[in-house]
């Protein structure tokens, strides 16, 4: 299997951290945002959407990172990320589309605005949008807040792919300029899930590296 890539993407390190747990053999080809690869040809043929990540298994393509996540998952009979019980996984399946649809999306919305398109594009933010955004996005992080009473993972007593998919983008989480501190166990969550080793494996070596090809790869 391989999967294509680009250094520092939060849905690309959710996948790779899923690899890195399950223990898969994946190759992993990492494409340059910067140098146009996402919009090349040969890979829109894999994914029209000219975005990452996206899987080959053989024949079979496959993107949207939470969909592939629970591909992989589904590989490695017995693993603890995406278990059989119909019940646990519907819980599992339920946060990645509520971080997918709402949580994700206003934090990158924001994290674009403020971050990215004023440090690498230098444009200005968007100030209609990171308002709209900052709302949504208090609203969101109060049902997580929420969430975590009394439970230190999102489904069940240890780490899920249900996790890797709601931390994919920690690190905006403190560089955009959203008022965190009424949500302390989201931030001791975060903080936690930081710490997994299958999740830190996946960070770039350096905020220069993110979007770039790895040059030792
Ligand atoms: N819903 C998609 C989103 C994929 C996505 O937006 N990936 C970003 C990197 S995190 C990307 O490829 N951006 C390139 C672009 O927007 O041109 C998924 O979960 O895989």
């Amino acid at each position: 299997m391989k999967l294509y890539a680009v250094v520092g993407s939060g849905n690309c390190r959710k996948v790779q951290a899923t690899i890195s747990s399950l223990g898969l053999d994946v190759d992993i080809e990492y494409l340059d945002f910067f140098a146009g690869d996402l919009t090349e040809p040969k890979y829109l043929a894999l994914n029209p959407n000219g975005r990452v990540p996206t899987l080959s298994d053989g024949d079979f393509i496959l993107w949207e990172s939470n969909a592939i996540m629970q591909y992989l998952a589904d590989k490695v009979p017995g693993n603890t990320l995406f278990p059989q019980d119909s019940q646990t996984r519907a819980d599992i399946n339920r946060w990645q589309c509520w971080e997918l649809a709402h949580f994700n999306n206003v934090l990158a919305m924001i994290a674009y605005q403020t971050v990215l398109k004023v440090q690498l594009l230098k444009q200005e933010a968007n100030q209609p949008i990171v308002e709209y955004a900052t709302e949504s996005l208090h609203e969101f992080a109060r049902v997580l807040e929420g969430h975590l009473l009394n439970r230190n993972y999102m489904v069940g007593n240890g780490v899920t792919l249900a996790d890797y998919a709601i931390i994919n983008i920690e690190g905006f989480k403190d560089m955009i300029p959203f008022d965190w501190s009424g949500y302390p166990r989201l931030n001791a969550y975060f903080d936690r899930m930081r710490t997994d080793a299958h999740w830190a494996s996946t960070a770039p070596e350096s905020p220069e590296a993110l979007g770039h090809k790895p040059s030792a790869v």
